[in-house]
Formats: C-alpha cells, sequence, structure tokens
C-alpha cells in the first residue's frame, strides 16, 4: 500500500495543482471552492488510476477466469483493503462496498433493524443528522413498531448529553445513530461518549462519518461503535462508491438487503442460502471502477496526511469564524473553531441564502444554500435555511477573504 509517513502541515497551494478544476475560470474568476461537504474535487491521481484501469485491467470482479477479470478482482479487493486499512477495520471482510453513505446506512436500518427492532425498542438519533441518517431510521421505527427519538442539541448546535437520561427513559434503547461531524454546522460529536452510553444500554452505535472520513482520521476500532458510513465523493473519490463499516459478527447475524447475483451459496427452488460477508452484501454487478478509484482516493488522502488535513482545516475554519464575525448583520451557527471542523453556517440579516449565493457565485465562489438536508436542526435553529462553505485539503485563506468580500457586496445590493 502506498501509504506514506504523514506530515503535520500541508501546502494546499501546491496540492491544488493535483485538481484540474481548479485551471478554469468561473463568470471570469478563479474558481474558490467551498462546497466540499456536498462533494469534493478529484486530483489526478485518482482521474489517472480510473483511466489506466479502464484501458488495461478492467473486466467484471469475481466471474471469470481468465486474466482480466483476476486483475480486476486483484484491484477491487486491493481497494477494499486499502479502504479497511484507513478506518483501521480488523479484516477487510469488515468493508461492504455501497454506492455512498446512504445506502450504507439504509443497509444497516433494514437489514439489521428489520429483524431486531419491534415494539417496546427504542430508535436514537440527534437533532443534527442528515436525512440519510434520520429518514431510513424513522422509517424503520414505523415498520417495526419501535419508539424513535432525538437527542436534543443544544443552542450552540452541540450534542446536549444531558439528555441521554431522558431519551434513555422512553423505552428499550437498541440503536443510537449519530454522525461525527455535522454537515450543517461542522460540530464535531461526542461519539467518544456515546458509545459507551449506547452500548452499557445494549444498544449498537452506528456511526455517519460522511464528514469524517474525508477530513481527520478515523477509527473504528478507537470509537468502539458497530457500524460507520461513508462516500468516496466526499473524499477525492469517484460518485457511486461508499463503504459500510460494520464488526464482523454483526455483518455475519445479518439478513441481506439486495438480492441477486454474487451474494449466494447455492440457488435451489425451496430455498437459497447466503454468500460469506462481504459478498452477502454486494449483489450484482458493482462499481468495479469507481471502487478501485475509491482506494486511489485513500493513497493520495494518506499521502498528504489525515493529521494534516485536519489540522489545516481547522485553521481555515477558524480564520472564517473570525473575519465573518466583522461582516454586519451575520449570524453564525454552531460551535467555537475548536470544537468544529472546515465547515461554517450563517445567515445575513434580511437576505435569504439562495440570494448571497448566487451573488458568491458571479464572483466565483461556490457556496451551499439550504437546509443541507438537515430539516428537523433548521427547525431547532428557527431558520428555514442558512448559507454554508466548507473547506477541504485545497482550500486556501484567500478564498475565505473573497467570501467575506461577496458578502459585503450582497449586502450593499441587498442590504
Ligand atoms: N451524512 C452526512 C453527514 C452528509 O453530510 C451527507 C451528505 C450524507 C450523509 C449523505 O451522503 P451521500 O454521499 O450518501 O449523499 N451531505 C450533503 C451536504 O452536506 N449537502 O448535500 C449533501
Amino acid at each position: 500500500m502506498a501509504v506514506t509517513t504523514p506530515r503535520a502541515t500541508l501546502d494546499a497551494r501546491s496540492l491544488r495543482a493535483d485538481f484540474p478544476i481548479f485551471e478554469q475560470l468561473i463568470h471570469g474568476k478563479p474558481l474558490a471552492y467551498l462546497d466540499s461537504a456536498v462533494s469534493a474535487h478529484k486530483p489526478r491521481q485518482v482521474l489517472d488510476k480510473l483511466r489506466d484501469f479502464y484501458e488495461t485491467s478492467y473486466g467484471n470482479v469475481h466471474r471469470g477466469v481468465y486474466a482480466l477479470s483476476e486483475r480486476a478482482t486483484a484491484e477491487y479487493e486491493g481497494a477494499r483493503h486499502k479502504v479497511a486499512e484507513f478506518v483501521n477495520a480488523r479484516t477487510a471482510r469488515e468493508i461492504v462496498f455501497t454506492r455512498n453513505a446512504t445506502e450504507s446506512i439504509n443497509l444497516v436500518a433494514y437489514a439489521w433493524g428489520l429483524t431486531n427492532l419491534g415494539p417496546g425498542d427504542l430508535v436514537v438519533v440527534t437533532e443534527l443528522e442528515h436525512h440519510s441518517n434520520f429518514v431510513p431510521w424513522q422509517y424503520i421505527a414505523r415498520r417495526t413498531g419501535a419508539g424513535f427519538r432525538m437527542l436534543r442539541v443544544d443552542d450552540g448546535g452541540e450534542l446536549d448529553l444531558g439528555d441521554l437520561d431522558r431519551v434513555a427513559a422512553a423505552g428499550d434503547v437498541k440503536v443510537v445513530a449519530c454522525n461525527l461531524v455535522s454537515n450543517s454546522l461542522g460540530t464535531v460529536n461526542p461519539v467518544d461518549r456515546l458509545v459507551p452510553w449506547a452500548h452499557a444500554l445494549g444498544a449498537i452505535v452506528v456511526v455517519d462519518a460522511a464528514q469524517a472520513a474525508p477530513h481527520r482520521r478515523v477509527d473504528v476500532q478507537g470509537l468502539g461503535c458497530d457500524f460507520l458510513a461513508f462516500s468516496a465523493h466526499k473524499m477525492c473519490g469517484p460518485t457511486s462508491i461508499g463503504a459500510l463499516w460494520g464488526r464482523l459478527e454483526l455483518l455475519e447475524a445479518m439478513e441481506p438487503f439486495n438480492l441477486g447475483g454474487h451474494m449466494i451459496r447455492k440457488v435451489q427452488f425451496e430455498e437459497t442460502t447466503w454468500g460469506d460477508v462481504p459478498a452477502k452484501f454486494e449483489a450484482g454487478t458493482q462499481p468495479i471502477a469507481e471502487a478501485v478509484g475509491f482506494g486511489a482516493a485513500v493513497d493520495y488522502l494518506e499521502g498528504v496526511g489525515m493529521e494534516a488535513i485536519e489540522r489545516h482545516e481547522h485553521e481555515l475554519a477558524a480564520y472564517a469564524l473570525e473575519r465573518l464575525a466583522d461582516v454586519p448583520g451575520i449570524s453564525l451557527y454552531g460551535p467555537p473553531a475548536d470544537r468544529r471542523a472546515g465547515i461554517v453556517s450563517f445567515n445575513l440579516e434580511g437576505i435569504h441564502p439562495h440570494d448571497v449565493a448566487q451573488i458568491l457565485d458571479m464572483g466565483g465562489v461556490a457556496i451551499r444554500a439550504g437546509h443541507h438536508c438537515c430539516q428537523p436542526l433548521m427547525a431547532r435553529l428557527g431558520v428555514a435555511a442558512t448559507n454554508r462553505a466548507s473547506f477541504y485539503l485545497y482550500t486556501v485563506p484567500e478564498e475565505i477573504d473573497r467570501l467575506v468580500e461577496g458578502l459585503h457586496k450582497a449586502r450593499a445590493i441587498f442590504g
């Protein structure tokens, strides 16, 4: 595996040269891409790997005995090993390739939830969840007759751990589903506090790491959780590929989610038996090249260093919070810089977030405006939408300066 020694710092300016997307102008301006939380751009190393794989090693996997199929299978399984090492899984068998974090969570909700939940049980999510880690649980709770509760957040957008007892009193807690980093506010959640609480109650912990895995070191053994979901497209990899990490014994005990080719052991008219984990969860032709590209993205991130990425984004978040605080009429949401990742959410008084985002776009600055698939959180904050800027390893402070300039301009136009 091409893992290099992690460095403590990174040079975003030189890393940008790896990303062809920055070679063009947007509305005549250099692109200030401040929306990496929605999806990240792709370095040449990943793009080259995709092309090289299709040109030299492409075939379906686990099917043929000919050279190309064997080569493709080795690349596909090699990617699984890279992803497994990336999150410190005990074995690569604990990595199931899925389409994205959303599908990973649905897999657990259906395949674990339908079997293990019933009346009297409780499914617990938080007010900070992305709809991907909220709606599947709400739905499966309803389907199985289990209760559904939300852990509250405080006014600063951090989990209120004083709320744990209230929730535990409401039923037999069986699932606690929580994100590691909030996509709306950048809050870094105390999963290390939730895991012992949940396990003491006999519950499993499902961690949504969609906003964590791209930006900081995630260690499933260190976290002690039971499942962890993430998407490659947010971590410099291709779309349509993600991963579910699960404890092997839980995956082995679970029913399948998708059914069809490859996931079987034996098919007869009377009965079908399932293949081993992870094949049991990978029915049909997989996103093979995308998985290989996912492996290349992991190599790329490890080459830069997860610790360096986390530090870089933390510095950017602190700088952004400081600069944004000086903009008249701004409301900033979320915790202080030391407890947040590289995401800042805000509103300008009297100006709709979509108008703000449109003015910024004219200056080549891309941010997200909306509810960020977090409608329960927006309701808690008492807003319909926010503006959100999010950072990555290629983000430079000048882009934050351009964001602030754009906000002054939006105030001048709409204020
Ligand atoms: N969980 C979190 C915390 C997310 O931020 C997202 C996507 C998902 C799950 C779903 O990921 P997917 O790859 O399955 O789509 N986040 C966002 C966002 O912040 N704005 O749009 C999508």
